[in-house]
């Protein structure tokens, strides 16, 4: 397996428009994020994944990029970034931004010329497609955002395709010119001296060219056999890295929905030349139902061990992955995967050994560490995220259990995971002087930063304690993971080893305190950090772990 910077880093995401807002407008900016590098640095985390700040119209927060050679006017500007940059390079951090070229926006004067006419020079960058016999989508593809995944255009008599929201058209790959502007595009921004890209939706970029009907039953499914994966796919991506990638010393984490197991290291394996790392999604769309999101079904622990082990089975010593339990799309860690009630700082800090000692470069999402939690807005009209007002207009349209419906947005919705960081407890928290552009979570006075800092039992220094602990064993890098009860209902156990060290964690995912004994005895441990305070010694036979308790031992 090969030693390598982007293996035995931590990332820290940082969503931009909800991080810190420095003039007043309630919008997070990027003059924002150099207030607060000091803090970052503090805690410990080595490469920033900056949320999409190219210029948009904001549709779907930055997702939906109008011209990838500039900064979104709310953001900031250019001068902006690149004081940005230095300061992250000159604290001895790295940044990766983020790479939407599966679709770009509506406004883009790429589209805004496709869009003229059937001859236009820019028509083939994107995908147009002339009605079917009854006037209707040229198929019965659905967007990830609710209705048809087509849009159709007066002008010209044809539609669109549009996998997410009618204003991000999907670009057209076939299309060698659509390929070296991606490639133009890259090359700006790497040779302004980032540090690599995290590339959203990646596997979708290779379209199946005969659109066929599919089965839009099971909307994971849909993803995986449909939209993701097509037959051109790592050909593109191999051209990418032919002709830009390989040529910088970066790194790549493709966003993967629809990446199976069984086809992860085809994206990351060392031979393949195509990306440093995926984020894998099947412990996100685990609980998502038939129709996606929106339809909640249970998970339990032993679903989320099994799709650990399964993934780390798969891509062995010959690819890699990036390790998340949360991040702008999917619910806060502690709320999804811990108790956010009684137990939400235990809970908080034992899903940070989780997250920082299984196999995989960690991904930290802001605010995790401080705990921060879901959130539950009175009214419909508190919610921003497109993704929520579209299924709920469609719920509604279609006489739906409105309560269920928002049951699943206080669950899963995403605005959840995009409220304002929460700074201190002065009026929002600190995030703005202004109207917040989305209502903070209420219980910033006691969850913030201020109050973390003061703590010293505060889930960051955990977290700041486990990241230093971490870069001291290169065990939890490069040693190989087993679970070491995969069939328990309460606890996670596994083991992290290699030729240096041995190590065993074990975290109580109950709120019960639970009798466990180490099937494969280790004989003398030590026990090195446990979210309780270290309260016995090596002996594994018959523990007591407490509810929510996790224990890292040592092997003497
Ligand atoms: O997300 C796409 C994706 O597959 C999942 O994150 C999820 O399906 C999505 O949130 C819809 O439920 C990426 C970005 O992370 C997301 O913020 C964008 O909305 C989306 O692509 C389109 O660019
Ligand atoms: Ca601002």
């Amino acid at each position: 397996m090969k030693k390598i910077w982007w293996k035995e880093n931590v990332i820290y995401q940082i969503y931009p428009r909800s991080f810190k807002d420095s003039n007043g407008d309630g919008i997070g900016d990027l003059r924002g994020i150099i207030e607060k590098l000091d803090y970052i640095k503090d805690l410990g985390v080595d490469i920033i994944w900056l949320g999409p700040s190219f210029k948009s119209p904001n549709d779907d927060n930055g997702y939906d990029i109008s011209d990838y050679y500039d900064i979104m006017d709310e953001f900031g500007t250019m001068a902006d970034f690149d004081e940005l940059l230095e300061g992250l390079h000159s604290r001895g951090m790295k940044l990766l931004m983020d790479l939407v070229v599966n679709h770009s926006s509506d406004e883009h004067n790429w589209f805004e010329e496709s869009r003229k006419s059937k001859d236009n020079p820019y028509r083939d960058y994107y995908w147009w497609k002339p009605p079917a016999a009854d006037g209707g989508p040229p198929n019965n593809w659905i967007s990830f955002f609710g209705g048809s995944a087509w849009e159709f255009d007066e002008l010209t008599g044809e539609y669109y395709l549009h996998l997410f929201t009618k204003k991000q058209p999907d670009l057209n790959w076939e299309n060698p010119k659509v390929r070296e502007e991606v490639y133009k595009l890259m090359r700006f921004w790497l040779d302004k001296g980032i540090d690599g890209f995290r590339m959203d939706v990646i596997p979708l970029i290779s379209k199946r060219l005969d659109f066929a009907d599919a089965d839009i039953s099971n909307f994971t499914n849909l993803v995986a056999t449909t939209y993701s994966n097509g037959p051109r796919v790592h050909e593109f991506i191999q051209e990418m890295h032919e002709e830009v990638l390989q040529h910088y010393d970066i790194m790549t984490v493709g966003e993967g929905p629809g990446i199976t197991k069984d086809l992860g290291n085809l994206y990351v394996g060392e031979s393949r030349k195509e990306l440093s790392m995926i984020f894998h999604l099947d412990h996100m769309f685990m609980d998502h139902g038939d129709k996606g999101r929106f339809d909640p079904i249970p998970f339990s622990l032993l679903d989320v061990k099994r799709i650990f082990n399964e993934w780390d089975e798969a891509t062995g010593d010959e690819g890699w992955v990036s390790i998340f339990l949360d991040n702008h799309d999917f619910a806060r860690i502690v709320s999804r995967f811990g108790n956010d009630k009684e137990y939400r700082v235990t809970s908080a800090k034992m899903l940070s050994m989780l997250l920082l000692t299984l196999r995989g470069t960690p991904c930290i999402y802001q605010g995790s560490e401080i705990g921060m939690t879901n959130v539950k807005f009175d009214s419909i009209d508190d919610y921003r995220d497109v993704e929520t007002l579209n299924f709920y207009k469609l719920a509604k349209e279609n006489g739906g259990d409105m309560d269920a419906f928002m049951n699943a947005v206080y669950t899963l919705g995403r605005d959840n995971v995009r409220t304002p960081m929460q700074w201190n407890d002065s009026e929002n928290a600190g995030f703005t002087t202004g109207q917040p552009w989305i209502n903070l979570n209420q219980n910033y006075p006691e969850v913030n930063v201020e109050n973390a800092i003061a703590d010293p039992n505060s889930i960051f220094y955990f977290y700041k304690k486990l990241l230093a602990f971490r870069k001291e064993h290169s065990t939890f890098v490069y040693g190989n993971y087993k679970d070491l009860d995969p069939s328990h209902e309460k606890i996670y156990a596994y083991r992290r080893s290699d030729k240096n060290e041995t190590f065993i964690v074990v975290l109580n995912f109950s709120s019960e305190t639970v009798d466990f004994k180490l099937p494969e005895y280790y004989g003398e441990l030590e026990l090195c950090i446990s979210n309780y305070g270290i309260i016995d010694g090596g002996d594994l036979e018959n523990i007591k772990v407490m509810p929510w308790e996790g224990r890292i031992y040592r092997k003497k």
